[in-house]
């Protein structure tokens, strides 16, 4: 057995007024609720240092830049890096990341024990759009603060285990789980700020929007056989809704924790990493069952292409 204890530390709202150092303080609380339960790794959502500032559209660079932060750990999270190094409790969490090359990155970051930086996952997959859309009932501008991630997929070896990390949009994408199982990955870290309606179609129900994640999540779990610890921001935002349902997925895809409230909430589970390894050595035995000679439009091309030659 490698049993690692996971806190999946779901985050309720956080206001445009919210300080960073107000935010940390709940991080902190979660992190000390983790320590009690026995967690040796605790998952925090993705930007979960500021409110999800892509729903604002702004013009102003200087006030664009308030919502990055310039180095990790910095003032404001160096407490609970403290305190995760005292406890001696890996984490991972998600911020918005200037780099000093002016680069702007959805960043999610992963610690060793000692709270070493031992892993960085940039987002790939930007959802939204890059100017105001007057048409949506909300903004969603992630493609224009952000660069897609420059890092592909990386998985890292860290307490004794496989680990990779996707963002939000990335859980609905299964190239992005494959990319990390085909380096063996066991345990996948995802954080995820996602709208309780859709602001291009006001009939999707919460219930389907919150369906689609689990499924999503499940699916990659099994189809890779590792973890899926999905955690959310939830809650009111100043007036818009995001939904919780963190989860936390074994690798025959079955859902073993789940969130019950949109506020601050930790989800605890031990996850041996050993039980990856029966859906790895059969059904998703990769070596055996892929066929390789007939993916070559999975990297080959992004959009349809009928086969009578037209676009989709
Ligand atoms: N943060 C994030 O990636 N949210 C998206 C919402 C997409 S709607 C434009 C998600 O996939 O959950």
């Amino acid at each position: 057995m490698r049993e690692i204890v996971i806190g999946a530390a779901q985050m309720g709202a956080i206001q445009k007024a919210d300080s960073r150092d107000a935010v940390v303080a709940r991080m902190i609380a979660l992190l000390d609720e983790a320590i009690a339960a026995g967690c040796t790794l605790v998952v925090f959502p993705e930007l979960c240092l500021t409110t999800f500032f892509p729903r604002w559209y702004m013009e102003d660079e200087a006030e664009v830049a308030t919502w990055f932060e310039t180095e990790m750990p910095n003032a404001a999270t160096q407490p609970m890096f403290d305190r995760a190094r005292e406890a001696n409790v890996a984490i991972s969490f998600g911020y918005a990341e200037k780099t000093p090359e002016g680069q702007h990155f959805n960043t999610q970051i992963l610690t060793d024990q000692a709270m070493n930086i031992v892993g960085k996952y940039r987002k790939v997959h930007l959802p939204g759009h890059s100017e105001f859309d007057p048409d949506r009932a909300f903004q969603h501008l992630e493609k224009r603060y952000f660069e897609p991630g420059d890092l592909g997929f990386p998985v890292f070896r860290n307490m004794d285990a496989w680990m990779g990390m996707l963002i939000c949009n990335d859980r609905r994408w299964p190239e992005a789980y494959r990319e990390l199982g085909l380096q063996g990955v066991e345990l996948i870290m995802l954080g995820y700020n996602t709208p309780t309606t859709n602001s291009q179609n006001p009939d999707e129900p919460p219930s389907m929007r919150e369906f689609h994640s689990d499924l999503c999540c499940q699916a990659g779990a099994y189809q890779n056989s590792a973890w899926v610890v999905a955690v959310a921001k939830a809650g009111d935002e100043d007036g818009h809704p995001l939904f919780a349902g963190s989860i936390i997925v074994a690798p025959n895809g079955m859902i073993v924790q789940k969130a019950k409230t949109d506020g601050d909430e930790l989800l605890v589970h031990a996850c041996d990493m050993d039980a990856t390894k029966f859906g790895k050595a059969t059904i998703f035995d990769f070596k055996r069952h892929r066929r390789t000679e007939h993916y070559g439009r999975i990297t080959g091309q992004t959009g349809v292409i009928y086969p009578d030659g037209t676009k989709g």
